[in-house]
């Protein structure tokens, strides 16, 4: 019995130490229900404030994506617009670069006109002041050339075109000399002296243009003077010394170059009146009947030198200096 009482109170005071430790547990496990109530509490509170969250960030990510779409539309057109207009300034860049070279020409060309215009007036002020001189020299020579003193001047030139001839009025210039044809029949002596008094001879052949402007002069008297009883003229040559031994008023003999004689001549011919017999020793050219044609140079013909001829005479030309 007693063995079983104390059984039991130790039965007893174990299940006493299990109530209270079990009350214990109990407290604990209230505390920490209480305690997981409140973290719950707070969790759902949590979640709540979560799950609106989350609906406002979605929203705001739905609104986000959508302007993200609309700006990269707006950012494609700008890239086009961007890409548009760097294409007009590289295309207005390029525009501005030809008309830059083509502004630096046109300065380069005024630049040039200019030194051009600035040469071309110095050139005419230069030309101005020479014209100037020029007119003053002009008008001093034109009152020297018309004074009283070199009146004489103006029967040797023509006034209007100031044009001087080297001969006297009446005398033809031919190789620098000047030849004469008398409108009168004079003996060969005294044809001579004329020519000597006028400063010059009876005219001497000194080439073969001398004979055909000689011959020429005598062809144009004859055409221009019909009324004139025209036979021959007088040239400086003769064989009065020694028969057939011609020579020139120049001293020199005839050269067999320039024999300008007409057919049958010289034929020294005794004419019927001829009582001395002198023969035909002064010589004459006798105008042809057509110039530039046959034989038409062969003009010269021995006459007896006391017969009456027209004379060609010739002088140096005039010289001013
Ligand atoms: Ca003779
Ligand atoms: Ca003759």
């Amino acid at each position: 019995m007693l063995n079983s009482t104390k059984q039991l109170q130790i039965e007893n005071s174990q299940l006493e130490q299990l109530l209270n430790s079990t009350v214990q547990n109990f407290t604990r496990l209230r505390s920490d229900y209480d305690q997981l109530k409140l973290l719950m509490n707070a969790t759902q509170y949590n979640f709540t404030l979560s799950s609106a969250e989350k609906t406002r960030l979605s929203k705001l990510l739905k609104n986000t994506m959508q302007e993200k779409a609309q700006l990269q539309v707006g950012s494609q057109e700008l890239n086009m617009i961007l890409m548009s207009t760097l294409e007009n300034c590289s295309l207005v860049e390029e525009e501005n670069r030809k008309l830059n070279q083509h502004l630096n020409k046109s300065l380069r060309m005024i630049s040039l006109t200019m030194a051009e215009n600035k040469h071309m007036n110095q050139l005419l002020i230069k030309e101005q002041q020479t014209s100037k001189q020029l007119q003053t020299e002009n008008k001093k020579q034109r009152s020297i050339l018309f004074s009283e003193k070199l009146s004489f001047i103006w029967r040797l030139c023509n006034r209007s075109t100031l044009q001087c001839t080297r001969c006297l009025p009446g005398w033809v210039e031919h190789a620098s000399r000047c030849f004469f044809l008398s409108p009168v029949a004079e003996k060969w002596e005294v044809a001579r002296r004329n020519c000597l008094e006028m400063g010059g001879d009876l005219a001497v052949v000194l080439s073969p243009e001398d004979q055909a402007f000689l011959t020429n002069l005598t062809y144009q008297f004859g055409q221009e003077n019909p009324q004139v009883n025209f036979h021959s003229a007088w040239i400086g040559l003769q064989d009065m010394v020694k028969e057939g031994t011609h020579f020139w008023v120049n001293g020199k003999r005839i050269s067999s170059a320039l024999r300008y004689w007409k057919d049958m001549e010289p034929n020294n011919a005794i004419a019927s009146w001829d009582h001395d017999r002198a023969g035909q020793d002064c010589v004459a050219i006798v105008p042809p009947r057509h110039v530039g044609v046959g034989k038409w140079l062969n003009s010269w013909d021995d006459i007896v030198c006391g017969g009456k001829r027209h004379y060609l005479c010739e002088t140096m030309v005039l010289s001013w200096s």
